[in-house]
């Protein structure tokens, strides 16, 4: 059986299961039981869920509905244990579908359902797995694959390639997997999608501690996926890809590889997938003086983990998503945090954020056949496209560009209301972290109200002055303020626009992506270009996601594109295959006047990674997740040549 299914055998008493229970979404532990009886009486009978309430997972019924709902669920999971936990049967696809309207409360888009359906894979058909079945082993035997990065996206590549029994190799700059989640071990740094979604849809997601895991927790579920797969013997660490160039007579790619002690040595690859991401490389400000400060200077990425913050009077630049985090991390050790903050930042309340995993959840997780496939569905349906609907622009709306539209008006008022609740006592820090832009025009911030406690406490400053330079021991604002520090700590962001630099990729006719692409990254469908055959990025240009959904899901949506390509590229004895001009310039075309319409790349939003050096946005992606989904299928042929 498919490992994101495999349950353990129960072995507690009816006491220990009714307790379990009790901390339960009804809506996802009666789909688990659905499961466990095939009886779909569960969800026909007169309890049904009135509401899906983000984060609440209970339809908003009475207690005593839900007492009813628990009490009916334990007599089948204590039949089902008494039974000895036989193995149960998928539920047919219709089933499913009426589950899923039954905890929406709402028929299920068939686009959603579609995409739910494969998401959560109840059948263990495992359907994202390269399609290449059909294709002669040895064929694939001679398609070498390189893979750049072993973060989630190269990871997920490594995984897929030897389930489809494809050479590949992976270059990766660090000792370790982890990309993204090895890098940023800053104080604080967890996710903010919820980590039961944010996990490979194929793998269990029960090891989770918090609902909104930390680092290191994240960081060792990637590494055990990694150990549980294989992948190591596949890794080359320490070394990073510094140029690869498309040869036009041999038919593949030159990859020139820099290893430890600077020494360069070159390998070939038929095929090469990047999977450096959008936010790898750390975007250092120019900040006048800078280099003269006497003390340590670091990035969230990169940081000194040899600094001891203690009694230290620290500079926090940047109060974006890992600002936000860093803070409340470090408030309690330093003697004085100074917090520059050049753009106040939207929050959405979630009281989960900082929650522990409960151990009914926990337990469900572990033992329940389908609860954790439901409760991802739960999760998904809650990130899932409305959101995008807030960043929408309507010029006609009376605010705009205050808000960008109606609903955005409403959303600001729940988000200004939660700034009040914290800090409604002092209007000055009030009108200070509130923002004159609309929700989600820029990075939403997911918050407990760990963020405005820090800011709120006696050794904390908070200063939107902007930075004029720093000196030997301090940081100076343009008002004339000095701020004398020991520490800085560069919460400055990431290179977004500035994608896969500074690695050289030159495709055919010595064309150097960088240089085609002029600080304008596109792709297809953010995933291939013309001109670079046989050359895939996960997590390329046009794919960020701003307003729903998981990152994993979309580098899987990726992924399966790729395999689609590899599959043509066998299948048909084809020696490359790439996107043609006109069906990238058409996407392009679509993917800005979709953009356009999006506050993200509005001229009111002054400062946002969203956006590139001509203040355009090129990385994020302006479609629902079903649409991505459906785009990502499978290669369409009419849009590509095959050599
Ligand atoms: O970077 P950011 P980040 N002078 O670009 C400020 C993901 N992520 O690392 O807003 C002064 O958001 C800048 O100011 P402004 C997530 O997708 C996720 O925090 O541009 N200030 C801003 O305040 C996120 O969106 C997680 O005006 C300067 C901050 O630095 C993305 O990574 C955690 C400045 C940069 O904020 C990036 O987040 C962390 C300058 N010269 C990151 N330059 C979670 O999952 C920049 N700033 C929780």
């Amino acid at each position: 059986m498919s490992r994101h299914l495999r349950t353990e055998p129960i072995g507690d008493d009816d006491a220990t299961i009714a307790r379990a229970l009790g901390s339960l979404s009804v809506s996802a532990l009666t789909a688990a039981v659905v499961q466990i009886t095939g009886d779909m009486s569960h969800v026909r009978g007169p309890i049904r869920p009135r509401e899906f309430v983000q984060n609440e997972f209970q339809g908003r019924l009475s207690e005593d509905e839900q007492a009813a709902l628990r009490a009916r669920a334990l007599t089948a999971i204590a039949a089902w244990r008494d039974a000895g936990c036989p193995p149960t049967r998928p539920l047919d696809p219709p089933l499913i579908r009426e589950i899923m309207d039954w905890i929406a409360c709402e028929p299920v888009p068939d686009d959603y359902a579609a995409m739910y359906q494969e998401e959560m894979d109840l059948a263990g058909r495992n359907p994202r797995a390269l399609p290449v079945a059909g294709t002669p082993a040895h064929d694939r035997a001679e398609l070498p694959v390189l893979i750049i990065g072993c973060g989630e996206g190269g990871l997920l590549a490594g995984i897929r390639l030897k389930e489809a029994g494809i050479p590949f190799e992976i270059i990766e700059r660090n000792g370790d997997v982890g990309g993204t989640w090895l890098d940023n071990s800053y104080p604080g740094a967890r996710v903010d999608v919820a980590s039961h979604y944010y996990s490979y849809s194929f793998e269990p997601a029960d090891v989770f501690s918090e609902y909104y895991a930390r680092q290191p927790e994240l960081h060792r579920y990637f590494r055990e996926i990694f150990d549980r797969h294989g992948i190591a013997e596949h890794v080359r660490w320490h070394r990073e890809v510094e140029r690869a160039e498309w040869d036009e007579v041999a038919w593949h790619w030159l990859v020139t590889i820099r290893g430890p002690e600077g020494l360069r040595e070159t390998r070939t690859a038929r095929v090469v997938i990047s999977a450096v991401g959008l936010l790898s490389r750390p975007s250092i400000p120019d900040l006048p003086g800078l280099d003269g400060f006497d003390g340590p200077v670091f990035h969230t990425a990169e940081w000194d983990h040899s600094v001891d913050l203690r009694g230290k009077r620290v500079a926090l630049i940047g109060a974006g998503a890992s600002g936000f985090q860093v803070g409340p991390a470090i408030v309690d050790d330093v003697e004085h945090l100074v917090v520059f903050q050049r753009t106040a930042q939207w929050m959405a309340p979630n009281p989960r954020y900082h929650e522990r995993v409960r151990p009914g959840e926990h337990w469900a997780l572990r033992h329940l056949p389908g609860y954790a496939r439901w409760y991802r569905f739960m999760l998904m349906w809650q990130s899932s496209d409305r959101l995008l609907e807030l960043v929408r622009i309507d010029e006609r709306w009376p605010d705009f560009p205050h808000t960008a539209n109606a609903a955005s008006a409403a959303r600001r008022e729940v988000f200004l209301d939660w700034i009040m609740r914290h800090v409604g006592d002092d209007a000055r820090l009030a009108a200070l972290v509130t923002p004159d832009y609309p929700p989600m025009a820029k990075r939403m911030l997911q918050d407990n109200g760990s963020w405005l406690r820090c800011l709120k406490r006696p050794h904390v400053e908070l200063v939107t002055d902007p930075i004029a330079g720093v000196g030997p021991s301090s940081v100076t604002t343009a008002d004339g303020q000095r701020f004398d520090v020991d520490v800085i700590v560069l919460a400055t962001g990431f290179r977004a626009s500035e994608l896969l630099w500074p690695m050289e990729i030159v495709g055919r006719g010595g064309t150097a992506l960088a240089k085609a692409w002029d600080g304008r990254p596109t792709a297809y469908r953010g995933i291939s270009v013309p001109d670079f055959p046989n050359f895939f990025m996960l997590g390329g240009p046009g794919t960020g996601l701003a307003h729903a959904g998981s990152v994993i899901l979309t580098t899987e949506c990726q992924l399966r594109y790729i395999g689609d390509a590899i599959r043509t590229l066998l299948a048909g004895g084809h020696r490359a295959i790439e996107p043609t001009r006109a069906a990238h310039d058409r996407y392009q075309q679509a993917l800005q006047r979709e953009i356009s319409t999006l506050m993200w790349g509005h001229p009111s939003i002054e400062h946002s990674w969203y956006k590139a050096r001509d203040g355009r946005v090129y990385v994020l992606c302006p479609w629902r997740l079903v649409d991505y989904w459906a785009m990502t299928a499978t290669v369409d042929p009419d849009d590509h040549q095959v050599s």
